[in-house]
């Protein structure tokens, strides 16, 4: 079986991964399982920067295939933030509860038109020759009023998309697979994969 490698270290993205790509006769592996340990700095400015500079890292202690998400939360009555930065918002290690708190404190009294957010996630994968190619997803959505759900990760629980009325949180795994940034930005990358896949591996 062919393998593809994924340069994450966020063990909850790898479970929404392998959901999404289950159908795909393909087996994903987390850089831990391919026994690779490298400390990635992503110091790009961009989604797009950050997830190519994960698969490069990642590329040069392997031929297989290197794949990797850079994703994140963009509020708009915050310029965008946190953004690139959403991992690292309020400090890397602090739990999500916190962070989400914090972001609904931001954004007490915010008018419901103005709490507009969205999540994006640039998908990129290295190939043996050399070559990166990147797929882009997004869902939109609004910051809630308050955290709801149990489901996901992240920020999922004050995510909330009006057209179900809920929260990426509250969302059943494969409703939020089907819409959200990540499984629509991993949709795109299978199609790009299956016409590579023949002569790339
Ligand atoms: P790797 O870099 O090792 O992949 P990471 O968690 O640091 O793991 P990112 O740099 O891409 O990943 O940061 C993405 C952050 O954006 C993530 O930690 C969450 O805070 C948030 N995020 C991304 N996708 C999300 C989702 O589907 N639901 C909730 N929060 C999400």
């Amino acid at each position: 079986m062919k393998r593809i490698i994924f340069a994450t270290k966020n063990k909850n993205k790898i479970v929404e991964i392998n959901d999404i790509m289950k159908d795909l006769d393909i087996e994903i592996v987390s850089m831990e399982e391919a026994g690779i340990d490298v400390d990635i700095i992503e110091d790009g400015n961009t989604f797009e920067e950050n997830a190519i500079i994960k698969v490069k890292s990642v590329m040069k202690f392997t031929s297989d295939i290197v794949m990797a998400d850079d994703s994140g939360l963009e509020i708009d009555y915050l310029n965008g933030a946190p953004g690139v930065y959403s991992a690292r918002f309020e400090g890397e290690n602090t739990p999500y509860d916190i962070k989400n708190k914090k972001i609904l404190n931001m954004l007490e009294g915010v008018e419901e038109e103005k709490r507009t957010a969205r999540f994006v996630c640039i998908i990129a994968a290295g190939f043996k020759d050399g070559s990166i190619i990147t797929t882009k997803g997004t869902i939109e959505g609004m910051i809630g009023y308050e955290i709801k759900g149990k489901n996901g990760f992240g920020y999922d629980p004050i995510f909330y998309v009006p057209e179900y009325k809920m929260t990426t949180a509250q969302m059943p795994k494969d409703l939020k697979n089907r819409i959200s940034h990540r499984g629509k930005a991993l949709k795109e990358m299978k199609y790009k994969l299956m016409e590579r896949l023949g002569d790339m591996v």
